[in-house]
């Protein structure tokens, strides 16, 4: 049942709901509404996510070794989403900004459709730092976003909510493309975005399965996957502001995310849950030139990939 502003379909439910209150019995109610049908999220292949952290450990070879902000490997990277974006549907803008004294870029990219007043985000930084190539940080962050909106145009997905993604510039120099992103919103557009999804190093070697404690909605989409996989997550406390969600909370809009952990020791209580190595870095080449495609748990990056991708179609419709 369809119910209206007013009208008899509204009174009918009003009189159901109280007959059911007051009698705790259904006997006599109206028919239950129709539930509304939820999508559910595709699986994401984590062989098409290692196919994009492949590319890009191929920009980076091929730019010096990196893929840092204001150097070639930067803007290579960011070519490279734009286009899979581009010849997917994807309506995709590149914003420019300066951080010490280089040029530096964003990456959005919106889907068609959906309310927009109702904008839900993913994100992640597209820059490594200039040691090395930065496929586990953030590689695997921009691989799964990326490959989650290849997704949602090959599945012809229309949610109600409008659907965005980004690929931030600089947060290695200090959050400095997110940041500016957020400060180039006016308040009316600030407002509009209901969720922001930050995912930043999600496929550490030795990994830990951490979520975001921050928006309570979003914090619990993203441990019921978790747990409906039979993955034990903790929360996350290895650098709380210490990625891209950071500005978009400050400006008061709701958060979350997922990490597999950096420099910081797995215990032998997160071995005992997770496997892996017990006194030993989550990622080892955290910030180093031994971060390349030999520095990532596919495990680990597949199931965050679902994760992200679950959390994307549930909290958009
Ligand atoms: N911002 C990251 C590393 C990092 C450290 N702690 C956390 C917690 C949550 C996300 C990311 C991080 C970097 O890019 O170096
Ligand atoms: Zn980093
Ligand atoms: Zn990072």
């Amino acid at each position: 049942m369809k119910l209206s502003v007013s009208g008899r379909a509204t009174a009918t439910a009003v009189v159901a709901a109280a007959t059911l209150l007051a009698t705790g019995s259904i006997a006599g109610a109206a028919p239950a509404p129709e539930p509304v049908a939820i999508a559910a999220a595709p699986d994401i292949p984590v062989t098409a996510v290692k196919a994009h952290l492949t590319q890009l450990q191929s920009i980076a070879t091929a730019n010096g070794g990196n893929r840092a902000h204001g150097r070639t490997g930067y803007r290579a990277s960011l070519d490279y989403v734009k286009a899979k974006l581009d010849a997917a549907g994807f309506t995709t803008t590149i914003q420019q900004f300066t951080a010490s004294g280089r040029v530096g870029y964003n990456l959005i990219a919106d889907w068609p459709g959906g309310d927009t007043n109702q904008v839900v985000m993913a994100g992640s930084h597209l820059d490594s730092v200039s040691s090395g190539a930065g496929i586990n940080d953030n590689g695997t962050g921009s691989a799964a976003v990326l490959e989650a909106a290849l997704t949602v145009a090959r599945t012809g997905y229309q949610p109600t909510k409008h659907l965005r993604f980004a690929w931030w510039g600089a947060e290695e120099l200090g959050l400095v493309g997110s940041r500016y992103y957020v400060n180039s919103l006016s308040l009316a557009n600030r407002a509009r975005i209901s969720g922001y999804l930050n995912f930043d190093m999600i496929g550490s070697p030795n990994p830990g399965y951490f979520v975001y404690d921050d928006d309570p909605a979003i914090e619990k989409t993203f441990k019921d996957y978790f747990a409906g996989i039979g993955v034990a997550t903790e929360i996350e406390t290895e650098g709380d502001g210490r990625s891209d969600h950071a500005p978009f909370k400050s400006a008061g809009v709701p958060v979350g995310g997922l990490f597999t952990g950096a420099s910081r020791a797995k215990t032998a209580a997160q071995v005992t849950k997770w496997g892996g190595t017990a006194g030993q870095a989550f990622d080892r080449c955290y910030h180093s030139s031994c971060d390349t495609t030999a520095n990532v748990n596919d495990t680990a990056l597949n199931r965050n990939a679902d994760a992200l991708a679950h959390a994307v179609w549930t909290l958009s419709q």
